[in-house]
């Protein structure tokens, strides 16, 4: 059979159970996007935004309870419990598709089902993969025109790759009563229904690119991490690559993007991608990586001039905002944006805007725009073999304890340092923000199968690789006991990459710690930076009683994964609460 007709025959099954009144193919072209926010300009899914300042950006207002992701609601569906792991939600395939196949049966009734053919990852690649997903979502549609490469572009790698993850999506009712994200691993499929949120319906994201992709990469030796991708060049115009996972809305897309304060110098970051990584080892045992998707979905609250005048300048035109205020203009606005609140604002659900407590925009109101409109988009970007990776970064939120930055003694360590990672919750997923909860290697919500395999699988990797990439931990979000951050974040974050790009030139100075290589105060480029020496040594200063809870929360949190969690981690567990006991 070919390709095509598999294809075709998976969505005459999916309108089976949906039944929807049309079929609508969707081709990728320019043209299909204008006719598709025309219709949704018409029936009043989007708001056109001012066309002088904003050409082509668009508003959209989601349902007031859908608008974020609902880790509860998400499952992983294996035969066996066990293999979903402790972390994840977890329901029989059979059970899974029972309960949910009643949600689907006629819920296209009315409707017209949009077919969307994606690729994931470069025209052209080897590590690029197919999806499709039907939906009867057309702000899904839109979004995935962004988000993806659609069409035939897709349709064509598949009659080479011949493989596709298929991907059934519905819009339902829209309560969360009557929600499921469902992943069935095992035979690469995705059914989602209830949601419109972006991470819950634009399946190429978490849902194939993170979950399903995580579990055939462990298959395949490969690795699909919630990491962005940057470029940093030095004074000699050399180009490093370094990955760095951060989890949901903890400064991603800033750094990927980020306007080096020492340009000066001839320090520059050039953005490959600002969430997912696709990471393969090369013929020479060399680790690369692509990034899947063709657009950034990101939030905006916080984004500014100040923060990241690149993204400011990358989604002011094609850009779909969904979620935020706007002015009487018709210009978007949300807090954090860097001006003082307008006058006769209207908040994301459309009303009138009069100082109340609550934000004027959701604090996980986001933009989705093209990458290829990303002012310092890497040339590489797109590049079939993608960009070699020579240090791999784990961040999140941690007002306490954790340092600005340090460093893992050796692959080992880094996979311990990323299993073992706390960060603060925020507002990306629906429940309480601010609360520590240990997040590995950012991918708690994101991993696809038992996430003790997974940490067998980055112990693995790691003996695959010739040149192992050094394993850096970084916190920009230490604060002081007045509550004030420490290190001023943004583009003088280009100071900490420095450290790390000479660290992995094996220059850098730094200490040997209870919990890694930390840098000295001085050996950190402060250079015209406004910050005392006090604040420098707060920053590298190391917690002992900190790290010891710390120590006994990562001992609760790996010990839930039972046996199969790698004795590896246990070692540097107990060796590092050694080190730290025997510290000063
Ligand atoms: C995202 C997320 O949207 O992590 O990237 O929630
Ligand atoms: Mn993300």
């Amino acid at each position: 059979m070919s390709m095509r007709s598999e294809v075709e025959k998976w969505v005459d099954q999916s309108a089976q159970l949906t039944k929807p009144d049309r079929v609508h193919w969707c081709n990728g072209s320019t043209e299909e996007y204008n006719g598709f926010i025309r219709v949704m300009l018409a029936d009043g899914t989007l708001l056109e935004l001012n066309s002088r300042t904003y050409p082509n950006c668009y508003l959209h207002r989601s349902h007031p309870g859908d608008v974020a992701r609902t880790e509860n609601l998400t499952f992983i569906c294996t035969e066996k419990r066990d293999d979903a792991g402790p972390s994840n939600n977890w329901m029989a395939p059979k059970e899974a598709k029972e309960k949910v196949s009643k949600l689907f049966n006629g819920s296209m009734k009315g409707r017209t089902m949009y077919v969307i053919p994606y690729l994931m990852g470069p025209v052209g690649s080897e590590y690029s993969k197919v999806g499709v997903e039907v939906t009867d979502s057309l702000y899904v549609a839109v979004n995935m025109h962004i988000m993806a490469r659609v069409g035939d572009v897709a349709m064509n790698h598949l009659e080479k790759s011949r493989e596709f993850v298929p991907g059934l999506h519905s819009l339902g009712d829209l309560s969360p009563d009557r929600r499921f994200i469902m992943h069935f691993p095992e035979e690469k499929l995705i059914w989602s229904i209830g949601s419109g949120y972006g991470g819950n319906a634009l399946l190429g994201k978490k849902c194939f690119a993170l979950r399903i992709a995580s579990y055939m990469a462990r298959r395949q030796g490969w690795m699909a991490e919630h990491m962005l991708i940057l470029g940093l060049e030095d004074p000699s115009g050399k180009v490093t690559y370094m990955a760095a996972a951060f989890p949901s809305a903890s400064g991603k897309t800033n750094l990927a993007m980020m306007v080096s304060t020492l340009e000066h110098e001839g320090y520059k970051v050039w953005t490959v991608g600002d969430d997912i990584a696709w990471l393969h080892i090369d013929e020479e045992g060399q680790l690369r990586a692509i990034n899947p998707e063709a657009g950034f979905f990101g939030v905006a609250p916080g984004t500014s001039v100040k923060t990241n005048p690149i993204a400011m300048r990358t989604i002011n035109h094609n850009t779909i905002f969904t979620n935020v205020a706007i002015t009487p203009d018709l210009q978007p606005w949300w807090e954090g944006m860097g001006n003082s609140t307008p006058q006769g604002l209207i908040d994301w659900q459309g009303r009138r805007y009069a100082d109340s407590v609550e934000k004027a925009a959701h604090p996980n109101s986001r933009f989705t725009a093209p990458a290829k409109q990303c002012p310092i988009i890497s040339p590489h970007w797109e590049a079939p073999t993608g960009v070699p990776i020579s240090a791999i970064i784990f961040g999140s939120r941690r007002s306490t304890v954790v340092p600005l930055v340090f460093q893992a003694y050796n692959w080992q360590h880094g996979v311990f340092m990323g299993a073992g990672m706390g960060a603060e919750t925020t507002a990306a997923a629906t429940g309480a923000v601010g609360v520590v909860r240990r997040d590995p290697m950012a991918m708690l919500p994101f991993c696809g199968y038992n996430m003790a395999d997974y940490f067998r699988h980055w112990l693995e990797m790691g003996k695959q690789i010739k040149k192992q990439p050094k394993i850096f931990r970084v916190n920009w979000f230490r604060k002081n006991s007045d509550g004030k951050f420490l290190w001023p974040g943004y583009g003088e974050n280009i100071r900490v990459l420095k450290w790390i790009l000479e660290r992995v030139r094996d220059g850098g100075k730094a200490v040997e710690t209870p919990i890694g290589y930390v840098p000295t105060p001085q050996s950190i480029d402060t250079h015209g930076l406004d910050i005392t020496t006090e604040a420098m040594n707060e920053l590298l200063s190391i917690d002992k009683d900190g790290w010891l809870q710390g120590t006994d929360n990562i001992e609760d949190s790996f010990g839930k994964f039972g046996k199969r969690l790698p004795d590896e981690l246990w070692e540097e567990h107990k060796d590092m609460r050694r080190r730290l006991e025997r510290s000063q």
